[in-house]
């Protein structure tokens, strides 16, 4: 594998998932495979699990690790082309790509929707910026359309907790009082339809997402009927996506929060959320403190998910 954007640059989902296992059973059985080898780091946006979880898979594996906060220290970084930079960016983006990339061997760049140009956004300006340029494989550690590192840990985790071989999911929308971008739930929404789930969405109207993303998933604006006999609730919030909204609060309602009354609706259902989480916003302190909540489990498994695809671009550099 080169680069890591998206599920469909895994290859064979199943034989992923298996590696995966296997890394899990003995994460340090490929100490060998790095070695002498130097990950960067790109951060544009703040981050707790996907910064230590992608270092850790990285020292798992022998590499070394550089992690860069571009907002912190570095020269403030100019993304447009063909402007007079005459502001208070020293820095083009368009050198400092390659620069990064004389320093190591694989990226990782994580790079939030902005919100200014939905087109910008959904065309992964700055992420396929560092694929062209910086002759390095590049991996996203959530860019603006998409965070596939989170939901291969995801998929992992419903693997590993699911009681029947289909497992009804829900992905439901929560209130949050600032606008979040869309990339979780439509990268959540994209590995669920690859695989085999009942997979349902909810969310309040004006908080659609792009169909490509939600494909074949059963979309039911009603979230106490979506929860009806559900295995797994996978709650987030989202900005809307539809124009002329696109990256904005419409909604705070606190009945969409997730609760033990709408819990007590599903099939016993495990509880999910890819952290960070508001808590009594996006669901109660009952709720995650719960048993049924493995928000714990599923952080816990970015470690395995980063270290199987940092292996599968170890193997091809
Ligand atoms: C980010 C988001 O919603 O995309 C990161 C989640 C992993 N969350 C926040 O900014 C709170
Ligand atoms: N889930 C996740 O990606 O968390 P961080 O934003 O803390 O990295």
């Amino acid at each position: 594998m080169r680069n890591f954007t998206c599920v469909q640059d895994l290859g064979d989902l199943q034989q992923a998932l298996k590696e995966a296992f296997e890394i899990k059973k003995d994460r340090f059985q490929f100490t060998e495979s790095g070695k002498n080898k130097t990950l960067l780091m790109i951060f544009f946006n703040s981050s707790l699990r996907t910064r230590l979880s992608t270092q850790k898979a990285a020292m798992n594996l022998g590499m070394n690790t550089m992690v860069l906060d571009v907002n912190q220290g570095a020269w403030k970084l100019e993304t447009e082309h063909g402007v007079i930079m005459d502001g208070d960016k020293p820095e083009h983006l368009l050198e400092a790509i390659p620069v990064m990339g004389c320093y190591c061997d694989i990226i990782g760049v994580r790079s939030f929707a902005r919100f200014e140009n939905k087109e910008e956004d959904y065309n992964e300006m700055i992420l396929n910026q560092f694929i062209q340029y910086s002759g390095r494989p590049v991996f996203s550690m959530e860019a603006a359309t998409r965070h596939p590192l989170q939901s291969f840990a995801d998929l992992i985790t419903i693997e590993e907790y699911k009681k029947t071989a289909r497992p009804k999911v829900v992905l439901t929308w929560a209130p949050h009082p600032k606008a979040l971008p869309q990339a979780v739930p439509n990268s959540f929404a994209e590995w669920m339809n690859a695989t085999d789930h009942d997979f349902v969405i909810t969310h309040p109207e004006g908080y659609e997402l792009d169909p490509v993303f939600v494909g074949n998933a059963c979309v039911e604006y009603d979230q106490k009927k979506a929860f009806q006999g559900a295995d797994f609730i996978y709650a987030k919030n989202w900005a809307a996506y539809a124009d002329p909204n696109y990256g904005k609060v419409l909604s705070t309602d606190r009945s969409w929060t997730v609760d033990t009354d709408k819990m007590a609706l599903t099939n016993n259902a495990y509880f999910m959320h890819c952290l960070p989480v508001r808590r009594n916003m996006i669901v109660t302190d009952d709720v995650i403190k719960s048993p049924q909540s493995i928000v714990i489990q599923e952080a816990a498994n970015r470690e395995i998910s980063a270290q199987t695809v940092l292996k599968k671009i170890l193997q091809e550099l």
